[in-house]
C-alpha cells in the first residue's frame, strides 16, 4: 500500500507543465493588496495582467508523516521599487515547517515570526536551503533579473493559510535601495510613498 505511492519525477527546470504535478498560477491581478504602493500597481496591472508565479505542487499521498513538495517559479520585477513577490503564508497546521531548496535565480526568503513579529531574510538561491520552522509566515522574493526557482517541501497536513498575510501583511517591505535589496518597515516604506 505504501509503496504505490513511491514515485520519481524527473523535470526539466524550463518545464512549465510538469508530469503529475498541479499547477498553480499566479497573475499580477491575483496579488492585490500585496504590494505596498497601490498606485504604482494598479499602473503596472494596466498595462499587463502578467503572470508573476507558478507553483507545480506534486501531492504523492496524503496520510500522516507523508510530504507534499512544490516547484515554485516566480518572475523578476518590480512594483515600484519593491521587488516581485508571492503571496505568502502561514501553514493552517501551525506546527508545520518547511524546507525550502534554491534551484536558479537570485532572491531571498522573507521570514516572520506569527507571535512575536520578528523576522529574518535568508538568500535564496542555487544551492542554498532554507529551514522554515512552524508559526512562521513565508514570503519569497526575486531581487535579481531572471526567474527565480526553488522546492519547497513540507508536510501532506500544512495546508495554507492566507488570511493573516491578505488582511495586515508582512511588517517589512523588501525595496531596491541603490540597487539593493533592503527590508525597510512597511510603516516607514508608505511614509515616504505618500
Ligand atoms: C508551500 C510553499 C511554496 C509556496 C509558493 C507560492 O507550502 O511554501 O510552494 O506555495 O512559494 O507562495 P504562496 O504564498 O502563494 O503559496
Ligand atoms: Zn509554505
Amino acid at each position: 500500500m505504501h509503496l504505490s505511492t513511491a514515485q520519481q519525477i524527473i523535470f526539466d527546470l524550463n518545464d512549465t507543465d510538469i508530469d503529475g504535478a498541479e499547477r498553480v498560477e499566479r497573475r499580477l491581478s491575483d496579488l492585490k493588496g500585496f504590494f505596498a504602493n497601490e498606485q504604482a500597481f494598479e499602473a503596472a496591472l494596466a498595462k499587463e495582467d502578467s503572470i508573476l508565479y507558478t507553483v507545480q505542487s506534486v501531492t504523492p499521498a496524503d496520510g500522516e508523516g507523508d510530504l507534499h513538495y512544490g516547484l515554485g517559479t516566480l518572475m523578476p520585477g518590480k512594483i515600484g521599487d519593491e521587488y516581485y513577490l508571492t503571496k505568502g503564508h502561514l501553514h493552517s497546521w501551525r506546527e508545520a515547517a518547511e524546507v525550502y531548496i534554491g534551484l536558479e535565480g537570485e532572491g531571498l526568503m522573507l521570514l516572520e515570526d506569527e507571535k512575536t513579529g520578528d523576522s529574518k531574510i535568508f538568500p535564496l538561491k542555487k544551492n542554498s536551503i532554507v529551514y522554515v520552522p512552524g508559526y512562521v509566515a513565508h514570503r519569497t522574493v526575486n531581487t535579481g533579473e531572471t526567474p527565480l526557482k526553488y522546492l519547497g517541501i513540507y508536510p501532506a497536513a500544512a495546508g495554507h493559510d492566507y488570511g493573516v498575510i491578505a488582511e495586515r501583511n508582512f511588517l517589512s517591505v523588501i525595496a531596491d535601495v541603490d540597487g539593493k535589496p533592503t527590508e525597510i518597515k512597511r510603516e516607514d516604506y508608505l511614509k515616504n510613498i505618500k
